[in-house]
């Protein structure tokens, strides 16, 4: 069996422990420098809500598993958890409407929720002032957790089957044999251990540091204070149950409530980011009661005693108590930290990990290290999901503030960051801003969205032959309808997109055909030239990633991938005889589409680009003028056309070049909206918002991607045997209201009854109506009408045979 030893007892460390001794692992030590369980770290001290619904699937998921385990923990002193229920309150048409689109994720992701009249919210929780409030969501299975008890019941159990819990023994090193853990080091000798996991809290970036790993989290002071006794609260509850009255969120002051006893809790993320610095922890919290409580800050928690006392009058007569500035990891972007190091073998971690999210966490990793997988779609959360830029300190810290600013904002799904824009850029970016692009940020990129530079010819394509879909003021933020008239470009002329941000790296060296048979489920051991479309599967036939895999050599692939965690996955798996390189940054990339493109291209190029002599899914290395370029006839669009790839120093003159010979065919840039659309239309997916590692490829619709007959064993050849036919499937479907728009993540019914959601959509110029890709219920066939709520308003939607536009695929083979 395996040894464990698990860095951190608080409520993630605990949690995993018995996740591993429930699954047959029994030889796990926990360790703390603390004393069990209020170890002094941010479990020892969290006021413990629960609120589970999230933008997030995978989150929500997570909080549903702590509830239902939660629910079932016993402890000598009482509950673990509390189902009192959440309430969130509107004080904003934008935070009502908001809440709209939250009831819609409950629905999407399976959590019972329902929206409140004031007086709904006022027979709730009659603290609450009914004249300041517009409205409120409730979800009745929320709750408060005791995060110590939940803590200690679980240790318990995993002790109970041979789990060891050790206190007050500070882990100080990691032993390793150079590629692998083998133990930890502390003052009292080496715990020897095959797998280490760093469930150390805000510690564990400082922590990782020691082997060479970033974990991109900071430490933030966050406030919370408890109030003297209020009046209306005394005689409510008993010692015991501390809480009856739901948890209460005040988002649009950054706010959130909890009763203890006939005093309430507030805790505050209204006051400016906290960062806290390590170096100096010990110092700043030499008074305090814990050392991940700072002292108390009184004059940055005025303006939210005021906010409060205003929508709870009760306030009015009371104070402040007790109170403090408690420590706790924000992240980029407010995701957990998951997986395990890629440079040293057997060192995990599981951090920044929420009370609500822990068990959910737990359970995930311990699927993880044992089987290999976890058994849900944790892409979101993991470890290498960070690009290079994203792993600096002034990355970390900037982003990771804005996170802490906007915690409890109403953010639009299309709104990027502002902190450090601009880092990334392609060598088209001086001639997209004369254009008037206006820029999505993605990865790092500068990317795109639409070109002011296409304003007229759009106003002259709606006044002639297109209509412009009237969209409410939140689905045409960050929208604009000259991404319509671009698609719809694209379609009838031509148009040029950056592709340069599209993640491409170079797998080469005498294994690496072998190498990728071995990892991805398409045969590409074809003919040099040759371009395939293939999966990277999990050892559970889950779809981690789609790719172009392009044999440029007879030894050289280029292989065009979506995320960081694409390279993470070949690199774990790659033999020495095989050099894989992320070419990205030093490459770049325009997609040259539509029907116009050879027209286009073929006066450049010294080869012959006829459909006959180019095929479709080729590549060549050629040139364009006297630029060298390698052409792809790709089109994630579904046109004709190229992908052309060029290295860096070529691009402005590329740019220019294709610019040029495209004016006389009225050649026009087009933006990420438009190519989304057209991709949407086309019927393809995109890796990490319509499908993830919780699919297979038949229930992905991908399935064509797979040769189970092919020589060479794949990783997750063996699970898609034997797999049973999908329960749910992805599918298109078509509104049938011109002006319907879905942004995402809303809840799709069948028959009144919530069975599905959708991934992603888009306005179709072709069609003139909006396409988007939903889960849904296998049996659910084309021509079925679905509804789909959008922010609570409900539109039905057809479900379309795929692809939607051009079936026959004439428009790309011609
Ligand atoms: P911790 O509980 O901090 O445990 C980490 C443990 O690792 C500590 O016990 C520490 O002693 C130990 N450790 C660290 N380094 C070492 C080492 N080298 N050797 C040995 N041991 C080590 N979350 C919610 O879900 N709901 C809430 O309402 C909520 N409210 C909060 C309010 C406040 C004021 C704060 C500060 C946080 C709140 N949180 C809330 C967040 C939540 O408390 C934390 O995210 C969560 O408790 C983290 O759990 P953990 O197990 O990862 O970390
Ligand atoms: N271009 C390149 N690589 C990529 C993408 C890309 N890698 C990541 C991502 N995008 C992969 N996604 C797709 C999805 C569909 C297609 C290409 C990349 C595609 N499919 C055709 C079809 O389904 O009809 C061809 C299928 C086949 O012949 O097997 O074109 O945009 N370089």
């Amino acid at each position: 069996m395996p040894k464990v030893v698990v860095i951190g007892a608080g409520i993630v460390g605990t949690s995993l422990a018995d996740e591993l001794t429930a699954r047959g692992w029994p030889d796990v030590t926990v360790v703390d420098r603390g004393p069990l369980f209020a170890t002094g770290g941010s479990t020892s001290h969290a006021p413990g809500l629960v609120f589970q619904t999230n933008a997030s699937k995978t989150m929500t998921a997570f909080a549903k598993y702590t509830v239902e385990k939660f629910n079932a923990l016993e402890h000598p002193d009482g509950w673990a958890f509390n189902p009192v229920g959440g309430l969130e309150v509107a004080t904003t048409p934008e935070r009502l409407a908001d809440l709209h689109r939250k009831a819609g994720w409950a629905q999407s992701w399976g959590v019972e929720g329902r929206l409140l009249t004031p007086a709904e919210c006022v027979s709730l929780h009659p603290l609450v002032d009914r004249d300041r409030i517009l409205g409120g969501f409730h979800t009745p299975a929320d709750g408060l957790a005791k995060a110590v008890r939940a803590a200690e019941a679980q240790a318990r159990r995993a002790e109970a089957r041979g789990a060891t819990f050790r206190p007050h023994t500070e882990v100080l090193g990691i032993v390793e044999d150079g590629r692998r853990v083998v133990g930890v080091r502390t003052a009292d000798g080496v715990i020897d251990a095959d797998i280490v996991v760093c469930a150390a809290g805000f510690w564990g970036a400082q922590f990782a540091r020691q082997v060479g790993l970033v974990l991109p989290l900071v430490p933030m002071a966050h406030q919370y204070a408890r109030t003297g006794q209020i009046a209306d609260l005394v005689g409510r509850n008993t010692d015991l149950a501390e809480a009856g009255l739901p948890i209460l969120r005040h988002q649009d002051q950054d706010l959130y409530f909890r009763e203890h006893v006939d005093r309430l809790g507030i805790g505050s993320y209204s006051h400016k980011p906290m960062p806290v610095d390590m170096a100096t922890l010990m110092a700043d919290t030499a008074g305090e009661p814990m050392p991940s409580m700072m002292p108390f800050t009184e004059e940055d928690f005025a303006p939210a005693w005021r906010a409060a006392a205003d929508l709870l009058p009760a306030l009015k007569d009371s104070k402040v108590e007790e109170a403090f500035n408690g420590i706790f990891s924000f992240t980029p972007d407010g995701m957990s930290i998951m997986g395990e190091h890629r440079e040293l073998a057997g060192f995990w971690v599981a951090e920044a990990v929420w009370v609500t999210h822990s068990a959910g966490v737990a359970r995930a990793t311990a699927e993880w290290i044992i089987d290999g997988a976890p058994s849900i779609d944790t892409h979101e959360c993991d470890l290498y999901r960070f690009e290079d830029v994203a792993r600096s300190p002034n990355f970390i810290m900037q982003t990771s503030s804005q996170a802490f600013v906007e915690v409890y904002d109403v953010i639009h799904p299309h709104q990027y960051r502002t902190a450090l824009r601009g880092l990334r850029t392609s060598p088209f970016h001086a001639r997209q801003t004369e254009l008037g692009a206006h820029f999505y940020e993605g990865g790092g990129w500068e990317r795109p969205a639409w070109f002011e530079s296409n304003a007229a010819l759009a106003e002259q394509l709606f006044d002639d032959v297109l209509t412009a879909p009237r969209r409410d003021s939140w689905a045409s933020k960050f929208w604009s309808p000259i991404s319509v008239a671009e698609a719809h470009w694209t379609r009838e002329h031509v148009a040029m997109y950056d592709m340069t941000p599209l993640t491409r790296y170079e797998v080469a060296g005498p294994g690496a055909a072998a190498f990728l048979q071995r990892m991805t489920t398409n045969n590409v051991d074809k003919s040099v030239g040759s371009v395939t479309y293939t999966l990277l599967l999990d050892h559970t036939g889950g779809v981690r990633s789609d790719l172009t895999v392009a044999r440029l050599a007879p030894d050289t692939f280029q292989v065009g991938a979506n995320s960081p965690m694409d390279f993470d996955w070949l690199s774990r798996h790659k033999p020495d005889d095989v050099v894989l390189r992320d070419i990205t940054g030093g490459t770049c990339c325009l997609g040259v589409w539509g029907p116009s493109a050879r027209d286009v291209l073929a006066p450049r190029c010294p080869d012959d680009l006829s459909h006959e002599a180019f095929k479709y899914f080729r590549a060549i290395h050629t040139y364009l003028d006297a630029i060298p370029v390698t052409m792809m006839r790709v089109s994630y669009v579904g046109e004709l056309g190229w992908e052309i790839y060029a290295s860096a120093e070529y691009g402005s003159a590329l740019w220019d070049l294709v610019a040029e010979a495209g004016t006389p065919h009225g050649i026009i840039p087009a933006g990420r909206i438009a190519f989304n659309s057209l991709r949407i239309e086309k019927g393809y997916r995109s890796w990490g918002t319509d499908m993830t590692a919780e699919h297979h490829p038949a229930a992905a619709g991908i399935d064509f991607a797979v040769r189970l007959a092919k020589d060479t064993d794949f990783i997750g050849k063996q699970a898609l045997l034997q797999a049973k036919p999908p329960a749910s499937v992805l599918r298109s479907i078509v509104f049938d209201d011109a002006d319907a728009a879905v942004l995402g993540k809303e809840p799709v019914f069948v028959d009144g009854v919530c069975a599905g959601y959708v991934t992603s959509a888009g306005y179709s110029a072709t069609v003139g109506r909006t396409i988007a890709y939903a889960w849904l219920p296998s049996p659910v066939a084309v021509g079925d009408v679905v509804s789909v709520h959008y922010r609570g308003a409900p539109y039905t939607a057809t479900v379309h045979a795929e692809p939607v536009v051009d079936p026959e695929m004439t428009r790309i083979r011609r």
